[in-house]
């Protein structure tokens, strides 16, 4: 399998970690989305993204992308452990949060968006971070209501298994972060940060860990 990534990317990260909690081989390819303008630009690569946006996963000579689906598409083929709670509503429950995330907070804060508000709009560097932490504290602030009244609760999202929703919650966090969010106001997400990150496939898949990291 190929991952086209981006280390900084979040979306890319999301399927980093699916990819590790499933214990699965890939070789990653870097697709720089700032140096030449973007490599995601490229005829290249948009051959394989239409969108121009990472990441892409190459599989039996097939590509596929959006996260969330390659998530699902990596969930089905390679069932162990699920990345989904069997029952119905619970399985319902994990992907509004995480698309609490991957619909609502990151689409508008992703780089070529933030650039049409300064390039077409001129908006200066403060205003535009000031919009993406709008959105993400909307959204982390939602999401951990989300997760204080759900069910089943404990150590991760949705009880005490890593589920889609920590995969998208952990990359929104570090994203958080490089806006200057603050996340005290999150507590139990910081929690749930915090014992995802004793998790290897975790671990291994945060941005400073991966080959093109700068
Ligand atoms: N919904 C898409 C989002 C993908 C996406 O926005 N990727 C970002 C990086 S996190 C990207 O490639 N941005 C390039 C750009 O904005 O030009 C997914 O989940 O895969």
């Amino acid at each position: 399998m190929k991952l086209y990534t981006f280390f900084r990317s979040s979306a890319s990260y999301r399927v980093r970690i699916a990819l590790n909690l499933k214990g699965l081989d890939y070789e990653q390819v870097p697709i720089h989305l700032r140096r030449g303008g973007g490599d995601q630009l490229q005829p290249v690569y948009t051959r394989i993204n239409p969108q121009a946006l990472v990441p892409a996963l190459e599989d039996d000579g097939r590509f596929l992308t959006q996260s969330l689906a390659i998530i699902e598409y990596l969930d089905e083929r390679y069932p162990n452990p699920p990345l989904l709670p069997a029952p119905a509503p619970d399985r319902a429950l994990v992907r509004s949060m995480a698309l609490v995330i991957a619909c609502e907070v990151h689409p508008i804060q992703n780089l070529r968006v933030l650039k049409y508000l300064k390039d077409e709009f001129k908006h200066s560097d403060d205003d535009v971070n000031h919009w993406a932490q709008h959105w993400i504290d909307l959204g982390l602030a939602a999401l951990q209501e989300m997760v204080m009244a759900a069910p089943i609760r404990g150590r991760f999202c949705f009880g005490d298994t890593p589920s889609l929703a920590d995969i998208c919650l952990v990359p929104q966090l570090a994203n958080a972060r490089r806006f200057g969010c603050d996340l005290a106001l999150y507590p139990k997400l910081l929690e749930i940060e915090a014992n995802c990150s004793t998790l290897p496939a975790f671990a291994a898949a945060a941005p400073e860990k991966q080959p093109d990291a700068e």
